[in-house]
């Protein structure tokens, strides 16, 4: 059993997890996007949407911007009434994946002209970092090829180091380059980063700017996700997390939903090694979409998600589970990490919403505060987020 003296959860007061401006505007799959009453019809509005998670949550500090999703005239606008929200905004994704220039690749696409097009783009995605104070450029490569011979493996590899290149070259000494990998989709033979090897060895390439962002979602079933997390935290290359949850593919639902034990057992390796302070720089974010839930408060459930597996890693008895381990003793050990994960830490999380000055109750505390019912009046007219998020 968990002691007393380790039931500190207080390390979450400073834990906090960035959402997806494409979270808030509406999203669906190649079958039917579904409207929702009161969305977004602006990245202001999705900030304010955003702004209001953080608001009931106290955890949601920051909001990733999409480009060109996001694209607005004045982007330092955008950050002023971000902070007038008591928000910031976050990483900069970048988006070469809805180009018909980009049929047969972006960076790695053997036309020159077309890959100095997709470098081109990010260059503009870390000015418009410039202007928000972002310091995070996010680069998931959709690149891939559908049949063998299609195009050469070794070549695009060889055309996508020397684009990074041009990319790191644009960077501020201050800002990080992400490189997310993903196994299939929308390219179904080959993928140009695939795993989490891939992105390392070019991360490795790039330099200390460069790190790798883990998508939970990106890997195949039964993939031993918390090995890989371990493994990149030992090599100081673990940049980031996109949250969320799959049950088949890429499906981008809830975090926690799918398998709350898989996601506990992440936050342990996290928790293990003190990489959920804020020292550690990890920059741990939604990717997610609600394509026919509620989205604000499926944001929020998001968050109160991370924060249980959290608060359920911050429990587990290390010096039990390291006694255990050493001793060889299989189920002792074992038996040490399930206590933690079987703990109920809703009423913990709630006291430590009350010592914040929060609802104990953010699901609550939103759906009293009339917000909804406010915009859906509001906003006539919604705006598609984007395909693929
Ligand atoms: C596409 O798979 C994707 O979901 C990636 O995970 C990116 O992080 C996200 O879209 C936003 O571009
Ligand atoms: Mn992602
Ligand atoms: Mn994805």
């Amino acid at each position: 059993m968990t002691t007393a003296a380790v039931q500190d959860i207080s390390a979450l007061a400073d834990f906090g997890i960035e959402v997806p401006s494409w979270a808030y505007g509406n999203s669906g799959t190649r079958f039917k996007v579904f409207t929702t009453p009161g969305v977004p019809r602006t990245p202001f509005e999705k900030v304010a949407d955003a702004a209001e998670v953080n608001r009931v949550t106290g955890a949601a500090p920051r909001v990733s911007l999409h480009i060109p999703w996001d694209k607005v005239d004045d982007f330092s606008s955008l950050a002023s009434f971000a902070a007038d929200h008591k928000v910031a905004l976050g990483a900069v994704n970048s988006n070469v994946f809805q180009d018909d220039d980009y049929k047969l690749g972006s960076l790695t696409n053997a036309d020159k002209r077309i890959r100095a097009k997709a470098v081109a783009h990010h260059l503009e995605c870390i000015d418009v970092m410039r202007a928000t104070g972002s310091k995070t450029l996010k680069l998931w490569l959709p690149d891939g090829t559908n049949y063998a011979g299609q195009d050469s493996i070794r070549a695009r590899q060889d055309r996508l180091a020397e684009s990074l290149q041009e990319i790191y070259a644009g960077l501020d000494a201050d800002h990080t380059l992400l490189i997310e990998y993903k196994f299939f989709e929308p390219f179904f033979y080959h993928t140009d980063i695939p795993d989490w090897g891939t992105s390392l060895l070019h991360c490795l390439a790039l330099g200390d700017q460069a790190k790798v962002v883990l998508d939970t979602g990106h890997h195949a079933p039964g993939t031993n996700i918390e090995f890989i997390v371990a493994q990149l935290i030992r090599q100081n290359k673990l940049g980031a997390f996109d949250f969320n949850s799959r049950n088949y593919a890429d499906d981008d639902l809830i975090v926690g939903a799918a398998d709350p034990f898989q996601l506990f057992r992440i936050m342990h390796e996290i928790v293990s090694v003190g990489a959920h302070l804020p020292t550690s720089g990890i920059n741990f974010m939604l990717d997610q979409c609600h394509n026919i839930e509620p989205k604000i408060p499926g944001q929020i459930r998001s968050i109160m998600n991370v924060q249980e597996a959290t608060a359920k890693a911050l429990l587990v008895d290390a010096s039990a589970l390291e006694k255990a381990q050493i001793d060889g003793d299989i189920l002792g050990a074992h038996a040490v990490l399930m206590d933690a994960y079987n703990t109920d830490v809703r009423g913990l999380l709630a006291d430590l919403r009350e010592s914040q000055g929060l609802d104990r109750d953010p699901v609550a505390a939103f759906a009293r505060s009339g917000y909804m019912e406010r915009v859906e009046t509001d906003r006539v007219g919604g705006q598609q987020a984007g395909w693929g998020a």
